[in-house]
């Protein structure tokens, strides 16, 4: 299978230059290169113009409502397990009017792998400030700027104790295909924020992290057992500290062996923590610190659908069931005219 038996006879309609449709082209690849037939995943989205994913894809796909991706999706894998369940929502979607199921779903870790678009907007409908915009950012609806401090989405989501959360760059091919491409082995609920260019209404957000002149220097790849080192001349690194993080300078006396070295399989979430914090931490945007993307935590638990499936098995095996007897049990009245 290729990428091309992934994509639906319909265009995308995006507009030209949009992130989404990298995101849609490493998806279609990630799948195909997965080995299992189309008709086993399905696709489930909210509204917003990344909800409009399962249109575009050659599987089954459910556009369902505002924010409610999670709910639909919960209700078929549990139902379906066979199912290779992915839920497609943008940071209005799944962040605003769908942060309550969000939240749930990821404490659940129900096995399903969710790919949030941040492109830190509200595109479909026509530019108004979304739960990640930055603070004081001018808007349609926020012509003054937004009064609102952002949520940062992979900190929710360690918050909710979510078993794999990742980040990538729609502009980053590579790095995103192995990010989905890891969160769609992973047993449980996979979170995964992709940073998305909006062409029109916040085009440019994400340029202080993807633009070759500054990439090297703002951009920290975390990768598994390995230091963390950045810098166009790999000369910065970042130490861990009894009370947090420190970008230190590499040489001098400060070598590789004093920096952390990365394992996304802490069970303890506070360190996955510190890294999703660090681009809230002042100065990141003037050399100070970068921004991390990769697997931030991947570890394993059961999942709320196989907890299920083995309740019920349990349950067949021990009860007769018996529909009279079962509305006749517990607590009975009768009404009295
Ligand atoms: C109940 C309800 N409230 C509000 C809307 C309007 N609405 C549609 S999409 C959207 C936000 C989309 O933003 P985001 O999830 O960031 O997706 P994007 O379009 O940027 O991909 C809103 C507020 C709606 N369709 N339904």
């Amino acid at each position: 299978m290729t990428r091309r038996d992934f994509a639906s006879a319909m265009n995308p309609r995006w507009c030209p230059g949009c992130g989404d449709y990298a995101i849609l082209n490493a998806t279609q690849t990630v799948m195909a290169e997965m080995g299992i037939p189309r008709e086993r995943f399905v696709i489930v989205s909210g509204i917003g113009c990344s909800s409009r994913f399962p249109y575009y894809m050659n599987t089954y796909g459910m556009h369902t409502i505002h924010g409610r991706g999670p709910a639909v999706a919960s209700g078929l894998k549990v139902a379906r397990p066979d199912l290779d369940v992915w839920i497609a929502t943008g940071d209005g979607d799944g962040l605003s009017i769908g942060g309550n199921h969000l939240i749930h779903i990821l404490r659940r870790n129900i096995n399903v792998n969710i790919l949030l678009f941040n492109n830190r907007i509200y595109g479909l409908t026509k530019g108004q400030y979304s739960p990640t915009s930055e603070f004081g950012k001018k808007t349609k609806s926020s012509p003054m700027g937004s009064p609102d401090r952002p949520f940062n989405p992979l900190a929710l989501a360690l918050g909710a104790n979510a078993t794999f959360v990742a980040r990538t760059v729609d502009r980053y091919m590579g790095h995103m295909k192995e990010v989905l491409k890891a969160a769609a082995e992973h047993p449980g609920t996979s979170f995964v924020e992709i940073l998305q260019n909006c062409v029109i209404f916040n085009d440019g957000a994400f340029e202080y992290i993807t633009e070759n002149a500054v990439r090297e220097d703002h951009d920290l790849i975390l990768e598994e057992g390995k230091p963390l080192i950045f810098g166009k001349e790999r000369d910065k690194g970042i130490r861990l500290l009894k009370d947090g993080l420190e970008v230190v300078p590499l040489g001098n006396g400060t070598g590789e062996e004093d920096l952390m070295v990365h394992d996304s399989t802490r069970e303890d979430p506070s360190v996955a923590m510190m890294l999703a914090h660090m681009e809230d931490l002042p100065g990141h945007t003037i050399d100070r610190w970068p921004v991390p993307l990769g697997i931030f935590r991947r570890v394993k638990h059961q999942t709320y659908d196989a907890v299920v499936h083995e309740q019920l098995s349990e349950a067949k095996k021990n009860k007769k069931v018996d529909v009279q007897s079962l509305l006749e049990s517990g607590d009975m009245w009768e009404v009295k005219a």
